[in-house]
């Protein structure tokens, strides 16, 4: 049986190789791939954010802690994603421009293309002008934003502004998220909606393409 506390510690001090190790693991001893992250795997990268912030931790350990995440991540993100299926509905989700957090991200899209939506993934550090090309030749339903900076924030206004003046904001619904966002921003930017999480995204994802 897998150690799960080790699983945090793991992402907490950067240890790819035991996150991996731990998470294969676990994943054979049939513990749910949502548990992994919602009770270990995010509470660890909180509290590296926390580390931060008070300055025990520094650009390098957010990096192997990042790396670390990712590792444990990617084995997860097959067995979030459904087969079958018609189309939910289709998705182009990005990070924002002059942003390069993408973990929060990449789950938000394993989590929808897991709830059946075909999703087109733009990356980080998305330009307003790559959105709208994206925008014009899949053409979905829905627009994903993430931001994890404040400082990237303005980012997503650029975004709906950028729609906007290509004619194209009435055929898309859009959706907003990242830690420091709030859905008072999402409504002043003009966003439709604001989701806190993975699971709260799809339910507005359903809601937003229905
Ligand atoms: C890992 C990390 C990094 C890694 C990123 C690796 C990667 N590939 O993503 C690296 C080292 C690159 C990095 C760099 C920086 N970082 Co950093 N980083 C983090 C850290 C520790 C974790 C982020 C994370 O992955 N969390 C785990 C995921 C699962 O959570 P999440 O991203 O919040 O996503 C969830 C929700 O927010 C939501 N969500 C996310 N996106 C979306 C999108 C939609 C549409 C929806 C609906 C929902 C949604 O759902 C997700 C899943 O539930 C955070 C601290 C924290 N606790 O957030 C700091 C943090 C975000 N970073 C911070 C800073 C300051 C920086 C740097 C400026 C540091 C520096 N001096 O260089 C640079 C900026 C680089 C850049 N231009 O982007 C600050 C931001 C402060 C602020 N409010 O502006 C934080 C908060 C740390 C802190 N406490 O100070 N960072």
């Amino acid at each position: 049986m897998a150690d799960l506390k080790q699983l945090y510690d793991a992402i907490l001090n950067g240890d790819h190789k035991t996150a991996v190790a731990v998470t294969k693991q676990a994943l054979s001893d049939g513990t749910a791939p949502m548990e992994l992250i919602t009770k270990y795997m995010s509470p660890a990268m909180d509290e590296v954010g926390r580390r931060f912030e008070c300055e025990e931790y520094f650009v390098p350990e957010l990096l192997l802690s990042g790396r670390a995440m990712k590792g444990a991540l990617e084995l997860l993100q097959p067995l979030l994603v459904a087969s079958g299926a018609a189309p939910a509905g289709r998705v182009v989700i990005g990070t924002v421009k002059g942003d390069l957090h993408d973990i929060g991200k990449n789950l938000v899209a394993s989590m929808l293309e897991g709830a059946g939506f075909e999703v087109r993934d733009l990356g980080a550090d998305v330009s307003p002008e790559r959105f709208v090309t994206a925008v014009r030749e899949h053409k979905p339903d829905l627009v994903c934003l993430s931001a994890l900076l404040t400082v990237t924030m303005p980012a997503m206004r650029d975004v709906v502004d950028a729609l906007k003046a290509a004619g194209l904001r009435d055929r898309v619904r859009v959706l907003v998220g990242g830690a420091p966002v709030t859905s008072e921003f999402a409504n002043e930017i003009g966003a439709d909606a604001y989701a806190e999480n993975a699971g709260v995204a799809v339910t507005f994802a359903r809601r937003l393409t229905r």
